[in-house]
């Protein structure tokens, strides 16, 4: 088959998905790439094609909508929306996290469950894929209110999830403090302790690591990506975008391998310090963010660097760019301008943060590009471990589940060159993880019949 009759299979099948699921750009996005990853696959597979797999593996198997009321500090009422996707549970029960922020709807997390069913597979354990949230926006609330709302959110969500069903976990906006308040009413209205969600806390089933495992999952991901040049993060500029969970912890393990990180974000713009930002300036923006829950502007303050406000980061020369921040914050002349200052490395810890147009610019320029459901795998991977954990009412030690996850990140590079090296030597790490991810899954699908 020549590339326009691919082309146009991809087209066709794209037609239908909109139609399906209108006004949802970011799910079409996350899809397209997919679709245009498999269809050669697939006229090669041609089993997978009349079982209707992919056409099953876009609709969500059950979507779950509903109201979120709560009463806020000055005793008003608040009603947000809640929404649960579980997308697939060919092979395992679905996971994925749940964000919070003004900006979720159904399209974006059907993006994100997507995205998440390729990226669980990938991770070799027994994980479907998942995705949650709430146009709940944690900024500027207290803590109360904080408790309040997810309090409400498990009042309707626990009747729908369990440790064998659905196994939700942070993401945007969600971390340890909304985690410990949704596992409380879980454990409340269930009498239950259960290992129903992610990213607990160490003293009540949470795994060592799993706070930082998607940071240093990139990171391990963007060193395998290099050593495929006989290359290494030492003494590389990275810059990050973000200043939240993953960048912090991307952050943390760039500079312990070497790296010099300059750059880190916020909605709001980025800090550029050229000297990098080592162990004592980390600390101070993990109190800021984590504690203090100030802006970025702030660390520019402190150390006097340069701040740009309503900027990206994209335009400050570096080796390595790992965007931790959020969907489609590298465009095509963002990702333009990252290659032409000699940019030879991109590691996703964010889910889908390049646009599709940004990554074709990376491919023509062949270079090391890992897309976030392989790069940023690390984080539901130590979630995985945290189920096994358990499951098995243990806890292993930090190096232990470091060393699986260290293992887990070359394994899925290994998967993406498999699936995804070319015959001139270049690696499509997209392709590799699209192809990679799907094959699991689709053929639990198959051998579980039409359901
Ligand atoms: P956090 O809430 O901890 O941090 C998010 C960071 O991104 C903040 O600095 C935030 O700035 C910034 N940000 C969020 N939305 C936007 C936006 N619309 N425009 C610009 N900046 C924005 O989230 P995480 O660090 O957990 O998540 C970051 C990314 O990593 C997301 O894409 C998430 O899906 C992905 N991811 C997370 C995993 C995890 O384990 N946590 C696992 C795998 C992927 P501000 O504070 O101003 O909003
Ligand atoms: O996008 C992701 O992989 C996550 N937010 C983490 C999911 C999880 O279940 O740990």
């Amino acid at each position: 088959m020549t590339n326009n009759a691919y082309d146009q299979l991809v087209n066709d099948f794209m037609v239908k998905i909109i139609a399906k699921n209108p006004g949802e750009e970011e799910f079409h996005q996350a899809v397209k790439e997919v679709v245009e990853s498999l269809v050669p696959y697939i006229e090669e597979n041609p089993h997978y094609k009349e079982a209707k797999i992919l056409e099953r593996i876009a609709e969500p198997e059950r979507v779950i909508l509903f109201r979120i009321p709560w009463v806020d500090d000055k005793g008003e009422v608040q009603i947000n929306k809640g929404i649960r996707i579980e997308m697939n549970s060919a092979i395992g029960p679905y996971k994925g996290g749940l964000r919070f922020h003004p900006t979720v709807n159904l399209g974006i997390l059907k993006f994100l469950a997507f995205e998440q069913v390729f990226k669980n597979s990938l991770t070799t354990l027994p994980m479907g894929g998942g995705k949650g949230g709430s146009d709940f926006d944690p900024k500027g609330k207290s803590d109360n209110e904080v408790m309040r709302f997810c309090q409400s959110f498990m009042t309707e969500l626990f009747r729908h999830i369990g440790p064998n069903t659905d196994v939700p976990a942070g993401d945007i906006g969600v971390g340890g403090r909304e985690i410990g308040f949704l596992f409380g009413q879980y454990k409340r209205l269930k009498n239950e302790f259960t290992g129903v969600l992610t990213g607990k806390g160490r003293e009540w089933g949470g795994s060592l690591i799993r706070p930082e495992a998607t940071g240093y999952g990139a990171t391990y991901f963007a060193e395998e990506m290099l050593k495929t040049k006989g290359d290494s993060l030492k003494d590389k500029i990275v810059a990050i975008s973000g200043s939240g969970n993953v960048a912090q912890y991307a952050t943390e393990k760039v500079t312990e391998l070497g790296g010099k990180v300059v750059t880190l974000s916020d909605s709001s713009g980025y800090i550029y310090d050229p000297d990098g930002i080592d162990e004592e300036k980390l600390a101070y923006i993990m109190h800021l963010k984590n504690v203090k829950r100030g802006r970025i502007r702030e660390y520019a303050e402190k150390y006097g660097c340069e701040y740009h406000e309503g900027q990206r980061p994209w335009g400050v020369k570096c080796d390595v760019a790992m965007p931790n921040a959020t969907q489609n914050e590298i465009n095509e002349d963002e990702a333009k301008i990252l290659i032409e200052n000699g940019c030879m490395c991109i590691s996703e810890g964010a889910n889908m943060p390049s646009t599709p147009e940004a990554t074709l610019v990376y491919q023509d320029a062949k270079i090391l590009y890992g897309p976030g459901k392989a790069a940023n795998a690390g984080g539901v991977s130590v979630s995985g471990l945290e189920m096994s954990q358990n499951s098995l009412r243990l806890s292993w030690t930090r190096e232990e589940v470091d060393s699986r996850l260290q293992t887990i990140m070359k394994d899925i590079h290994e998967t993406c060159v498999k699936y995804g090296k070319e015959d001139d030597g270049y690696i499509d790490y997209v392709k590799g993880a699209n192809i990679g991810g799907f094959v699991k899954v689709a053929d639990a699908m198959l051998a579980q019949g039409v359901v």
